[in-house]
């Protein structure tokens, strides 16, 4: 199926959020145009914005007639409206499996991962070492779930799927901060360096 008309996103070119919505785009080489919303001017918070996401806050989509937000339920509206290439397997189980491990990694995981964000944005003196560890410690321990999950396969869920797509802006981060590589962590490091050659995660690196 093709795309009615031009799909639009108003984006942040960092902005995570936006970025996981980026890479589904371009899996699925749909046409589209960047609108930049500057989230510095607050931009997002404008009259005119604000009737296309109440809560200000992008990403926000628009394709033909609807308008969407909420960047893992834009995912799964373009899943579903343009399947080809899938990034869902058919199984129902399989499914709901890949929706538990997105929301993991990004809900459950949260608060160690923000933690780890309000130390890095801190001049080098000013971090609180003994918190910053404590939190990289505990984000690795949590992410021993994804790595027993992806087991030998290629990607986190078998082939490339919604869930690689929702975690690896999160995973730039992680490594950028120093997280990654890590031994104790050898098949997530081996995916990181292996998806990073995908045309989709480089247009967000
Ligand atoms: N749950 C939302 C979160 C969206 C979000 O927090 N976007 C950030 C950018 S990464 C934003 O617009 N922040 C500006 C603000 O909250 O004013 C999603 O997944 O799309």
């Amino acid at each position: 199926m093709s795309a009615t008309g031009r799909l639009k996103i108003y984006d942040f070119r960092t902005s995570p959020n936006c970025q996981r919505v980026k890479v589904v785009l371009e899996e699925k080489k749909l046409p589209y145009e960047t609108i930049p919303i500057d989230l510095r001017k607050k931009e997002q918070k404008m009259p005119k914005f604000l009737e296309l996401n109440p809560y200000g806050k992008v990403p926000v989509i628009v394709d033909g007639e609807t308008v969407l937000y909420e960047s893992c339920i834009i995912n799964e509206y373009l899943e579903e409206k343009y399947p080809e290439p899938p990034l869902m397997p058919k199984d129902p189980a399989q499914r709901a499996n890949i929706r538990i491990l997105i929301d993991y990694s990004l809900n459950y995981l949260n608060p160690p991962y923000q933690t780890i964000r309000a130390q890095m944005t801190k001049d080098e003196k000013e971090r609180d070492r003994e918190v910053l560890a404590s939190a990289k410690g505990e984000v690795k321990n949590l992410l021993k779930r994804l790595e027993q999950a992806m087991g030998s396969q290629s990607y986190l869920a078998g082939d490339f799927s919604l869930l690689d797509a929702a975690v690896i802006p999160r995973f730039l981060r992680l490594e950028g901060w120093g997280l990654f590589p890590d031994s104790s962590l050898p098949g997530l490091t081996n995916w990181l360096k292996r998806i990073k050659d995908r045309p989709s995660i480089q247009i967000i690196m």
